[in-house]
């Protein structure tokens, strides 16, 4: 988990550093602070489960298992990167590792999310979805019409709100009725939890907890992680909308030195491990930027290709474009032998329902 939250800083401070370089254009959203949520997830799910998220996603695909050249290729515009240079930083799309993107519509990935819950429960594929979005994200009609519709179907979906406190420069507190957005589950007979998304490892017992809920199939959960971003929303924002002292108390809880200040403490690990994970990080970084930079631009004709597939056309796995290595690509069961045993609840009963312990708790 170390190695995880340390690869996305690092790699994300050679962004930052190329935005500034002029290598990667327009918009760029950095994870920096927010590490723990992506990791602590991603460890407590199986690498086959679907991810959705929205523009602030290259730490998700490295979680998974992403190439970080073909991704810093990406983010260059080149030829070589994860979509041929095409989708760029907010719409990163890697589907042999299951990350469905990479969403530039605030909001926008959260139907998406119900969409394969659906297909995964349709298909008898034990598998769970999990979408990450912001706090600003939850006061969209998507997020309420998606939790209700997820709810009532019971679809294996955990619903992982960012709460990083500010949507661009506006605070949380200034535009929401209800801030603590995990109590907003209860509107829908749906469990909400709230944990630290500064500690790793309560990331991680409580995603695990959420995944084993979805399994059983008792629904969807939303599950809120308190965090906070050091930079500002995107390259091109100076962040006047907060004080330097309230991004130094923050930073007093960065999630990366946590983690190592309680592994040697607890004597699970000492200083040296640390230093030569972070010195091999350091290596995958550097060669990373350098694939990108010896990376060719696309070819003119890209242009007019990968607009749409005709059914059927298959579709090559970017690592075996790109390094020309045999990929696992997902296969799903045809229709054939789809066997549905799911049945949707009569309309009429959803009165009858058992009262969530959150809805208990508000009414
Ligand atoms: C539908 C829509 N409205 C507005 C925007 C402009 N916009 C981009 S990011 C953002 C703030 C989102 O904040 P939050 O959901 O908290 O995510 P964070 O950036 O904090 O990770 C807004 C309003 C957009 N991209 N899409
Ligand atoms: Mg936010």
């Amino acid at each position: 988990m170390y190695r995880t939250m340390y690869l996305i800083r690092r790699f994300e401070e050679r962004c930052a550093q190329a935005y500034g370089q002029g290598k990667i254009n327009g918009f760029c959203h950095l994870y920096i602070g927010q590490e723990a949520v992506a990791v602590g997830v991603t460890e407590a799910l199986r690498p086959t489960d679907y991810l959705l998220t929205a523009y602030r996603d290259h730490g998700y695909a490295l979680t998974r298992g992403a190439d970080p050249g073909m991704l810093m290729a990406e983010l260059f515009g080149r030829g070589t990167g994860y979509s041929k240079g095409k989708g760029g930083s907010m719409h990163i799309y890697d589907i042999e590792h299951y990350v469905l993107g990479g969403y530039g519509i605030v909001g926008g990935q959260i139907p998406l999310a119900a969409g394969t819950a659906f297909a995964s429960r349709y298909r008898n594929e034990d598998r769970v979805t999990v979408c990450f979005f912001g706090e600003a994200a939850a006061n969209q009609g998507s997020f309420h019409e998606t939790l209700n519709m997820a709810s009532k179907w019971k679809l294996p979906v955990i619903f992982l709100c960012e709460n990083n406190r500010y949507g661009m420069g506006t605070a949380m507190e200034r535009v929401s009725a209800v801030p603590a957005v995990h109590k907003r589950g209860g509107a829908y007979q749906m469990r909400g939890e709230l944990v630290d998304g500064r500690d790793v490892l309560a990331v991680f017992e409580v995603a695990k907890d959420c995944a084993a809920h979805c399994r059983a199939g008792k629904g969807p959960v939303l599950l809120e992680a308190d965090t906070y971003r050091y930079r500002g929303h995107s390259m091109s924002d100076a962040a006047t909308y907060r004080s330097k002292k309230e991004v130094e108390e923050e930073r007093k809880a960065d999630p990366i030195p946590k983690l190592r200040a309680w592994a040697l403490a607890a004597k699970v690990a000492a200083d040296a491990d640390f230093d030569a994970l972070e010195a091999e990080v350091k290596s995958i970084v550097d060669e990373a930027v350098r694939f990108a930079d010896a990376s060719p631009e696309p070819a003119v004709e890209e242009v007019w290709t990968d607009h749409l597939v005709e059914p059927g056309e298959r579709d090559v796995p970017p690592r075996e474009r790109v390094r020309g290595v045999k990929v696992a690509w997902p296969t799903h069961p045809s229709g054939q032998e789809l066997k549905v045993t799911w049945e949707l609840e009569p309309a009429g009963r959803a009165a009858e329902g058992e009262e969530s312990p959150e809805m208990r708790k508000l009414s």
